[in-house]
């Protein structure tokens, strides 16, 4: 009896010994804005090259059905991109872009024109905001940054 009891008890103690070696994520951390939580449309548009240089960039992030929607002007790890950069929304709603304060001076302009949100500002406290009207893909930049990456588009449905 004792020496069955003794083996049942090293083998509780080695248990727990093993479990409290746990963690040990390799540290990687990406740094992102934790864009997890996107949804993104299956139907994707033809932007070619658009997006080659906007990291961010994972896809049309479905916010159909909503009134009103918000991207943020000075996203990713330095600031210079939209978060997210590519959208689709209904006819009719209006995107709000807002300023984060990081990445220095942004601008919102459009490759057709259709909206243009100026000289480029900085601060945090900077918002522009645009209701298409019409379904189209829009293609826009900041004009700052658009080499680096910083540029958008909305894909009206
Ligand atoms: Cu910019």
């Amino acid at each position: 009896m004792a020496a069955a009891g003794g083996v049942l008890l090293t083998a509780s103690l080695a248990g727990c010994s093993g479990g409290g070696d746990g963690g040990g994520d390799d540290g990687d951390d990406g740094g992102d804005d934790g864009n997890g939580e996107y949804e993104y449309i299956d139907d994707e548009p033809d932007y070619g090259d658009w997006f080659s240089d906007t990291d961010l960039y994972e896809g049309t992030v479905d916010w159909t059905g909503e009134s009103s929607v918000s991207v943020d002007v000075g996203a990713g790890s330095n600031g210079y991109q939209f978060g997210p950069p590519a959208i689709a929304i209904d006819s009719g709603t209006t995107v709000t872009w807002e300023w984060t304060g990081k990445g220095q001076s942004h601008n919102v302009k459009a490759e057709d024109g259709s909206f243009d949100s100026g000289t480029a500002e900085a601060g945090d406290d900077v918002t522009f905001e645009h209701t298409f009207e019409s379904t189209g893909t829009y293609q826009y930049i900041c004009v700052p940054h658009e080499t680096v990456g910083m540029v958008g588009a909305v894909h009206v449905v």
